[in-house]
């Protein structure tokens, strides 16, 4: 009783306090939007606060930090001399400017090095000249090209304070750094830059409630963790990538290529602050100018998104304690009762012996290895669930994959280099985690997974749990209290704990210490498992991986975890999916009907609807929840999700081809509508429609017991997906009826798109007939084309087994809706 009215008061105060308390009286403060904090770490106190001579304020914008650096701080860097060229552009010294230190061990001389690696792609760094920090093993380079030839240009301002760096051609600022906001020590490096416009996208892994960001003093740390997605966790994977439209619409992107555990700050001026506590600063800016070049060059870069498997645009079954063969089987049966178009049956952990990688349970699933034979042999595949950690407790010559993995010396080892980690997740007894950072490592999983398939007739497989997971804070005995496990800054992450659910900082692996390659685990896992799945079955590699880091497009998809069956989570799974769209890894869904909680039937419904257009197509669920597959509701649920199923399934050449051309050419699969009419500002903000590629809009139903959407349509022709009539609609939000039985979808006017007779599964409707779906613009115009080959050979691009059409259309009789329907679905001979 006594502490509650404590709170209160103090509450009170606070809030009097804010209240009164005017930006005018901060002595000597800066703009309240242009402040930047100094003291990110929690505890901050006006004491604190101007012992690092720093100003303390509490007035201002609500999210403001109160402790900020003067206008004239007392930190950061300045230039020394003049820049000396190099092979690609110049590097010039920076010395720390005070003695005054944020978090110690600051480090000085440090260098600024610019790379002018192609025209729309520079690389600026700071690093230590004297010491090899760590760098992500990721090599970004290009030919270089000269400063003339170059679309951005690159300077100091006059008095040597800022870096800056412009777009070319409109004298755009996409750069700002003030060198007096800049902090490289040993375990604290922040960078503070101007952005031109608060159109900024991006940044993950994170469960963000706007595709376009809130830049009121956001922060979001990046860190991989196994954390169900929450507002401002850190979540699965790590991406410190945005992307920026410029105020003319001209886009750009930024990566900074950092592992360490970090966060951003989105600030009003607007800026950004970046923190990691590890590495160098390596930045890389792609000049766009739209959008889709901005992913482009961005997948240039990294690594292309991998080709898919036809089968694996298929719709997808899952669910965690199916718990024996029978109720898989159940299941199974009534999705074929009701035709339900469904392609591949994943496997959870509940098919192993007792949560034992490389094992099946004799009882509970005795026959499933003729089961996934039989599905197979149904025009079905098959993806197991593994996990990257090995008990090393079973009986002595019984559990090879620990033998083998301790003879060959894989594991990840505790800070002494020599003895294995030992956490506690899903097997028996103390598990040891597989260092994939080490080549011996990938040899041991190849093994592995080789001998595997001879058990199970695995098509693909599915990596969890590779932050990594485990269910104690750091290893067995707990961590030692040392710099490297509790740094003086520990960014914007959950528990504000490196070590919670994973392992000790100063764990080996061996690229180095885990506090360094923590956030590439999942990443370095996905390579190896790709190369394996391909050499065992021969044909293209499924690999769903739950952690993700730049790059692990190349190798894998991914989906967005352990979200809940609320309504919140079905709108939040299309930003999620935008996002990662934007990072390279267009193979990506989240789990239809939701994870955790019991889904309910209108839910689950319009989670059919919208699923059915996830480029990653998967019904999962968690244990002791509520059976939620679509045929389980009856038939009215079960028609819906049939028709839904079926409109997905009769454009998969749509989608097959956009995921081509995302291979070759490496933009995105699914997109917003900013992407496609970027100078239209309302587009900017809009995440509960979305684009596959330029040409179809899904809209869905995002709220309960809501019978209509309120769509914006942008300047184009626009067609009623179901009713194939050209709309009046542009630039313009129509309210659209929408009862249970629809989701909308539109077609925008001047693209071709083909389309094939949908059937149960892909490996019938790739026998079916084709048609084309011509939509014209304004003008009585249509292109588009269709990519095709035998949907799962390796390499069929390099090896030019394939066939690709391209399609255009010009009216002749001047009437749209004609065309649209005489045109709509012809065969293709
Ligand atoms: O601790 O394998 O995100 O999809 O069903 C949970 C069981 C482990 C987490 C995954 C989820 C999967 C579950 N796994």
């Amino acid at each position: 009783m006594r502490s509650l009215w404590f709170l209160a008061v103090v509450l009170a105060a606070l809030g009097g306090c804010r209240g009164s308390e005017q930006a005018a009286q901060c002595p000597g403060a800066v703009a309240v939007q242009k402040r930047i904090d100094c003291h990110p770490q929690p505890g901050a106190s006006r004491e604190a606060c101007e012992a690092r001579g720093c100003v303390w304020c509490s007035a201002g914008a609500s999210n403001a930090p109160w402790c900020f650096f003067p206008e004239d701080s007392p930190y950061g860097y300045a230039r020394s001399g003049s820049a000396q060229q190099t092979d690609k552009g110049w590097r010039v010294t920076l010395n720390k400017r005070q003695a005054l230190s944020l978090f110690g061990n600051d480090i000085s001389p440090i260098v600024l090095e610019v790379e002018f690696q192609t025209k729309d792609r520079l690389r600026f760094r700071l690093y230590d000249p004297n010491k090899q920090r760590f760098e992500v093993p990721l090599k970004i380079d290009g030919p270089g090209v000269t400063a003339e030839e170059a679309n951005y240009e690159v300077e100091f301002s006059d008095d040597s304070s800022r870096f800056r760096i412009k777009r070319k051609s409109t004298g755009t600022v996409l750069w700002d750094s003030p060198l007096v906001d800049l902090f490289f020590s040993n375990q604290f490096l922040e960078i503070t830059t101007t952005v031109p416009s608060t159109s900024v996208y991006g940044f993950g892994e994170h469960e963000h409630p706007t595709f376009k960001h809130n830049m009121d003093f956001v922060t979001y740390g990046m860190y991989a963790r196994d954390q169900p997605p929450t507002s401002f966790a850190n979540l699965y994977g790590v991406h410190p990538f945005y992307m920026c439209v410029e105020p003319d619409s001209n886009a750009h992107g930024v990566l900074l290529l950092n592992a360490n555990a970090q966060d951003v700050t989105l600030s009003p001026n607007p800026s950004l602050t970046f923190r990691t506590i590890g590495g160098i600063l390596d930045f890389y800016l792609f000049m766009g100018p739209t959008p889709e070049n901005v992913v482009q060059q961005y997948t240039e870069a990294i690594g292309r998104p991998h080709m898919p498997a036809y089968w694996s645009l298929g719709f997808q079954l899952s669910r965690y304690g199916y718990n024996s063969l029978d109720a898989l089987k159940a299941t199974v049966d009534r999705m074929k009762h009701y035709d339900i178009p469904y392609d591949v049956q994943h496997y959870d952990i509940d098919y192993m012996e007792r949560h034992l990688d490389f094992t099946y349970d004799k009882v509970n699933f005795a026959g499933l290895p003729e089961f996934m034979k039989e599905l197979k042999k149904n025009g079905k595949h098959n993806v197991v669930i593994l996990d990257p950690f090995v008990t090393k407790d079973e009986e002595p010559g019984t559990y090879r994959p620990y033998e083998l993995g301790q003879e060959m010396g894989v594991w990840v080892n505790n800070s002494d280099g020599v003895t294995p980690a030992l956490g506690q997740i899903w097997p028996p007894g103390y598990s040891v985690f597989p260092d994939f950072t080490n080549p011996r490592t990938v040899e041991w999983w190849t093994t592995l997974c080789l001998e595997f398939k001879d058990v199970l007739d695995y098509d693909g497989i599915w990596i969890d749990m590779n932050e990594p997971a485990n269910f104690m804070r750091g290893q067995l005995p707990g961590c030692a209290d040392t710099e490297i496990n509790n740094p003086p800054y520990t960014p914007s992450i959950t528990d504000r704990s490196l070590a919670e659910k994973t392992l000790c900082p100063d764990s080996k692996t061996y690229l180095g210490d885990h506090y360094n390659t923590h956030s590439l685990f999942g990443w370095s896992q996905t390579e190896p498992t790709f190369n394996v799945v391909q050499q065992a079955t021969g044909k293209r590699a499924f690999v769903l991986a739950r952690s993700t880091f730049v790059g692990s497009g190349k190798h894998g998809g991914h989906w967005l975890g352990d979200n809940f069956s609320l309504w919140k989570d079905l709108h939040h799974s299309i930003i999620g999916i935008l996002e990662f769209n934007l990072f390279g890894i267009p193979y990506v869904g989240a789990d239809i009907c939701g994870f955790n909680y019991n889904t309910t039937y209108e839910l689950c419904l319009r989670w059919m609807q919208l699923g059915s257009f996830y480029p990653f197509s998967r019904n999962h669920n968690s244990i002791e929840n509520i059976e939620q597959d679509p045929a389980v509701f009856g038939d009215t649920f079960a028609e819906i999700s049939r028709d839904t199923l079926r409109i997905r399934y009769s454009l998969l050449p749509y989608l097959y081809t956009l995921f081509y051309e995302s291979h070759v050419y490496g933009g995105t699969v699914v997109r917003s509508l900013m992407h496609e009419f970027t100078s239209d500002q309302e587009t900017h903000g809009i995440d509960t429609a979305f684009l596959w590629g330029p040409a179809f809009m899904i809209a869905p139903v995002l709220e309960e017991a809501t019978r209509s959407v309120s769509v914006y349509f942008p300047e184009a022709q626009w067609f009623d997906y179901y009713t194939v009539l050209p709309s009046a609609w542009k630039k313009t939000y129509t309210t659209v009826s929408a009862p249970l039985n629809k989701i909308p979808l539109y077609i925008r006017g001047g693209y071709i798109l083909p389309q094939q007779a949908p059937a149960t599964t892909t490996t019938e409707s790739r026998l079916n007939p084709f048609g084309l779906i011509i939509a014209l613009d304004e003008e009585g115009q249509a292109s588009g084309s269709l990519f095709w080959d035998d949907g799962d050979s390796i390499d069929t691009i390099e090896k030019e087994n394939y066939f690709l059409a391209k399609y255009t259309f010009s009216n002749v009789s001047g009437n749209i809706q004609d065309t649209y329907l005489h045109g709509g679905r012809c065969n293709l001979v």
